[in-house]
């Protein structure tokens, strides 16, 4: 959050049309950085879409537990920006939402917090049991939402995705994962004194 806003304020200063984007689960909407970055956002109308990945659990801790309200978007009226929630497992509601945030912040109108609803079909890592806080059934359930599955069925029957297609699609998407895969594990350790870079300026 923070460097997404700051990123949105130097935009703002250089008078570039820019408008900086950032994610972030619902469980990390929780702590300070999140409304420090809103209401900074808000304040000076800077052009910087937030949105809130909500799948309901910040690790085992359900929704009702982390919000006193009861949408994240909700949080958007005290820093002065629109909130909106938005079906995340619908690519083209969330590209519609996107797309009007976006031209708010290049038209000058300022942040707009995003919330998109999805599922997390898997515990949130190797570490932990997801057994011990939620059903199956709910999983199960969750993962016939899953967009992958129903915006492929969608493509298919509005004829833009084939089988040849996705084949090739699947091939450039394996072959661009395992270049990366590559370079970061051929890539050497950052020097130590790296971490002083870009905190201050270098006179
Ligand atoms: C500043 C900070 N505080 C706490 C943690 C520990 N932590 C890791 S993930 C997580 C919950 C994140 O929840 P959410 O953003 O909803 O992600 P999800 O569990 O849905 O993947 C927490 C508290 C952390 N990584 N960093
Ligand atoms: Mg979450």
């Amino acid at each position: 959050m923070p460097h997404a806003v700051g990123v949105s304020l130097a935009a703002k200063m250089d008078k570039k049309d820019i408008v900086s984007f950032v994610t972030l689960g619902e469980g990390s909407s929780n702590q300070g950085d999140f409304h420090e970055g809103l209401n900074f956002a808000g304040v000076h109308k800077l052009p910087v879409i937030t949105m809130v990945e909500n799948n309901k659990y910040a690790i085992s801790v359900p929704l009702k537990k982390q919000l006193a309200c009861e949408q994240v978007s909700d949080r958007a009226k005290g820093y002065g920006m629109p909130g909106i929630t938005v079906d995340g497992n619908d690519p083209l509601a969330v590209y519609d939402v996107v797309k009007q945030a976006r031209e708010r912040g290049i038209s000058g109108e300022g942040p707009t917090l995003i919330e998109a609803i999805t599922d997390r079909y898997t515990a949130h890592s190797s570490d932990d049991d997801d057994r011990l806080y939620r059903e199956k059934g709910e999983v199960e359930a969750a993962k016939k939402k899953d967009a992958l599955q129903s915006f492929a069925v969608y493509l298919r029957d509005t004829g833009v995705l084939t089988d040849e297609k996705e084949e090739a699609l699947h091939k450039e998407v394996e072959q661009i994962v395992n270049d990366a895969t590559d370079y970061a594990e051929q890539a050497p350790y950052a020097e130590p004194e790296d971490a002083l870079k870009y905190v201050y300026e270098e006179v």
